[in-house]
């Protein structure tokens, strides 16, 4: 399933990486990308260089299984290091996958609710390319107890070190965004504020962690579980919840309840922190990762208590939020196109957007294309609006270069992906899964890409683009 799900981010990957780099409104620039679309450029890329190696991994350790290799077993000849070696070096990458679309989010959200353009955008963007690059460097500090050469241990604390500097980069531009800027303290701040103090903590317990003598001290203990909440739940969560109240009235129209909205982040914030700043001193105290009992005389019972309580204030919050979503989504107010006045082209349609996004294809002359338009913004002309015709432009520039037609809406690629699924998971328990359901696969593909006769004027009767 590893090895299938890593497949589909792989095609995930390709298809954004060729949207950004060929579908751009015209004057959006590469120095004119929101931050936002900066990040999954990048994000895609590190996909493309991670992703292979849990795939090889994970069908390696399949065939060990199953195919009487030995890849991982040392009394064949084989290497158990090995294992760690390919999974981290997905591992560790995959930290960064996580957590930049986060620092992407909080980019957005500190310069919409500051209301400037952010600080250091350039600057931004070298470091989210810096932290793709220096990902890829840093895997073996999760395998410094496994007694590798000094040497290599001293090459992997610097490089952990150094990637510390982009990430810090960005938090001081945030904060130079939100110094300069008139911030308003909307809902979605509330988890920025969280996400700052949380990730924080959990940025200087990385520091501690990457020196080798504190590692080994408290390897597999608690302490690193606390840590690796901190950075993630405080990288990737907190900047969730943030702009899932930031674009949930874009995506249904309506705003989200504010008070409830305040009881789920206090609720999950206290929550959180009771729950994981205890057990870095549960680590430090010696107890380690993956036991579910111990001896009352190891003095954890206290500590342990509080962290348990805290899951229930998380779970708590986790309620609120779902009730506020559904009472939202059926009575929140009406939100309006931009109720946050941000400058991104999205706020510029309708809440909920229209399926065909926009009629006429705006152009950009600025960061912020809202914020910078001039007083009479001009748009796309000699685009066909009753069928899906977009244009393409080239990839530095957004200068247009064609004018391309896209397939009308069709219930085959998502057939073909049921089928797909259906027939890999199949294969985990019979090998004829493979041979059987590769004739309902050629079929969807085949029903897929047939060429439609009188194409246009089908979808002329499908799609009502002019009456929307
Ligand atoms: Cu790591």
């Amino acid at each position: 399933m590893i090895t299938f799900t890593e497949l589909s981010a792989l095609a995930v990957a390709v298809c954004l990486i060729v949207t950004i780099l060929k579908y751009r409104a015209p004057g959006m620039t590469l120095n004119r990308m929101p931050l936002l679309v900066w990040e999954k450029l990048v994000l895609s890329f590190m996909v493309i260089f991670a992703m292979p190696a849990v795939m090889l991994v994970s069908t390696m350790l399949l065939m060990d299984r199953t195919a009487n290799t030995h890849f991982f077993n040392p009394a064949e000849g084989g290497d158990v290091l090995l294992y760690q070696h390919l999974f981290w070096f997905f591992g560790h990458p995959d930290v960064y996958i996580i957590f930049l679309p986060g620092a992407a989010i909080i980019s957005t959200l500190v310069a919409t609710f500051s209301r400037r353009h952010i600080f250091g955008y350039p600057g931004i963007v070298v470091a989210t390319i810096a932290t793709g690059f220096l990902g890829f460097g840093v895997w073996v500090h999760h395998m410094f107890a496994t007694g590798i050469p000094q040497l290599s241990e001293s090459f992997f604390t610097a490089a952990t070190l150094m990637i510390v500097i982009p990430t810090a980069y960005q938090f001081f531009c945030w904060i130079a965004t939100l110094w300069n800027g008139k911030p308003q303290l909307r809902l979605p701040m509330l988890w920025v504020g969280g996400f700052f103090f949380v990730f924080m903590i959990g940025g200087l317990s990385g520091l501690m962690l990457a020196s080798v003598p504190v590692d080994l001290q408290v390897h597999d203990t608690f302490f690193v579980v606390a840590h690796f909440h901190y950075v993630l739940i405080g990288g990737a969560m907190f900047p969730m919840f943030a702009g899932i109240y930031y674009w949930f009235p874009k995506v249904v129209g309506r705003m989200a309840h504010e008070a409830l909205a305040k009881v789920h982040f206090w609720l999950f914030f206290i929550g959180f922190n009771l729950t994981f700043f205890t057990m870095h001193f549960l680590g430090l105290r010696g107890m380690p990762r993956r036991i579910y009992t111990y001896l009352p005389e190891m003095h954890w019972t206290g500590l342990n208590q509080i962290a348990t309580a805290g899951a229930g204030f998380m779970t708590l919050g986790i309620l609120v939020f779902l009730i506020n979503l559904f009472w939202s989504i059926k009575r929140g107010t009406i939100a309006g196109p931009n109720p946050w006045g941000a400058g991104s082209l999205e706020w510029s349609v309708p809440s909920p957007p229209p399926p065909y996004n926009f009629v006429h294809i705006p152009t950009v002359d600025g960061r912020e294309a809202i914020w910078d338009a001039p007083p009479n913004p001009v748009f796309v002309s000699g685009i066909r609006d009753e069928v899906r015709e977009v244009l393409l432009t080239n990839s530095l520039d957004a200068e247009p270069e064609a004018k391309e037609e896209q397939p009308a809406p069709s219930v085959w690629p998502f057939l073909t992906a049921v089928v797909v699924s259906a027939v890999l998971i199949g294969s985990i328990f019979t090998l004829k899964a493979v041979s059987y359901g590769a004739l309902p696969i050629a079929f969807s593909i085949i029903a897929w890409i047939w060429p439609k006769e009188h194409e246009v004027e089908e979808r002329r009767e499908h799609e009502k683009w002019r009456a929307a």
